[in-house]
């Protein structure tokens, strides 16, 4: 089993990111309780002692709860980087960052974080003089929590990248299928057609959509999820929202077929050649050869129609396509099996 079909979301839920402000608030609070005495008389070597061992012994406080919030966060960044990599691109598309980069960059800050601590001790420990000591202490801190400081920003979008991962179901599945296709052509319909359970309906990160996911078991072999996404793989893809299409890229990742579904009734919302264009839109972005294409309601579509919308959609799009009614259910045992026959192929393949 690879590793990121163990790493759901929900397991995300118990990892926690520190923002910059909560460390440096609980390094102040611990620090405060050995506040530092008043510097010492110059005369005194055993005070002057006694003044850098305060020092040591808050750097030391403060060094523990940096260091213990820089390794939450590589926990949480570790567990990011083990999900499957539809989840992956959701937090690139969120902090910027694929999560093995962070990964590094926050396992180097532990690493630099230590040096920092141990050069400052030693620079404190060799101070001639409490000023000496106490700029050492000042400079040292300064720069460990400055490892975070520069960081606040991403921070931030990092814990609302996991947040928001968190709060949806594992939509990833042996065999994932998008259904698409315009408003009203039946996607809805056939999703719970498909599928015995209530779909799962779950907000899709960083837009203001959701993401409905339905699963077939195909016993021995695994589940099968069909997804819908509506509002975004139904219409022309909205390009001047950049963080929503991005969002929608990202379902490249997530899709081993897709379904694309037309509507010729007679009193159908859009034309075919409405349909047809969004197709092409659709098939652009989420860039699978693994297309399935069904012309729905042909329980009310009449015959003429049917063969001509059939003829325009091969033309267009290079594929025969299945004419099924959702409703009534006509057509769908040939649709279920030809996805049980891709389910086994592909984990078949996975075991050769
Ligand atoms: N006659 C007929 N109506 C259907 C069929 N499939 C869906 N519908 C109807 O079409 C309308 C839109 O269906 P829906 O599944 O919500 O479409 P979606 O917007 O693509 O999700 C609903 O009123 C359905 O009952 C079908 O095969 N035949
Ligand atoms: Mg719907």
């Amino acid at each position: 089993m690879k590793n990121h079909e163990t790493m759901t979301p929900d397991k995300l839920k118990k990892y926690w990111i520190p923002l910059y402000e909560e460390t440096y608030e609980r390094v102040d609070n611990r620090m405060r309780s050995t506040p530092i005495p008043p510097l010492p008389r110059k005369t005194s070597k055993n005070s002057l002692l006694q003044f850098k061992n305060t020092l040591l012994a808050k750097l030391g406080t403060a060094y523990t709860v940096i260091d213990s919030d820089i390794e939450k966060i590589v926990k949480a960044l570790d567990a990011v980087s083990k999900m499957h990599p539809f989840y992956k691109e959701l937090f690139l598309i969120k902090t910027g960052r694929e999560p093995e980069d962070l990964l590094g960059r926050y396992r180097a800050k532990r690493r630099i974080l230590n040096k920092i601590y141990r050069d400052t001790r030693t620079e404190i420990k060799s101070s001639l003089t409490g000023g000496e000591a106490k700029k050492a202490f000042r400079g040292g801190l300064g720069r460990m929590l400055s490892l975070l400081k520069r960081d606040r920003a991403l921070l931030e979008a990092v814990k609302e990248a996991i947040k928001e991962i968190s709060r949806m179901p594992d939509i990833t599945g042996d065999l994932v299928v998008i259904i698409a296709g315009m408003p009203q052509v039946g996607k809805s319909t056939l999703l719970k057609k498909l599928t015995r359970a209530e779909p799962e309906i779950s907000p899709y990160p960083f837009t203001t959509k959701t993401i409905i996911a339905g699963h077939i078991e195909v016993r021995p072999y695994g589940k099968i999820t069909l997804i819908d996404t509506p509002g975004l793989l139904d219409r022309p893809i909205d390009r001047k929202n950049e963080i929503e299409m991005k969002a929608v890229l990202a379902l490249k990742h997530l899709s081993d077929t897709l379904i694309y579904l037309f509507d010729v009734n007679p009193n159908t919302y859009y034309s075919l050649d409405e349909q047809l264009a969004v197709y092409k839109d659709v098939i652009n972005v989420i860039e699978t050869n693994d297309i399935i294409i069904a012309i729905n309601k042909i329980d009310i579509t009449p015959q003429d129609l049917l063969g001509e919308a059939e003829e325009k959609i091969v033309e267009a799009t290079g594929y025969k396509p299945l004419l099924i009614s959702a409703e009534k259910g006509y057509g769908l045992d040939k649709l279920l099996e030809m996805l049980e026959d891709k389910l086994i192929e592909k984990i078949q393949s996975r075991l050769s």
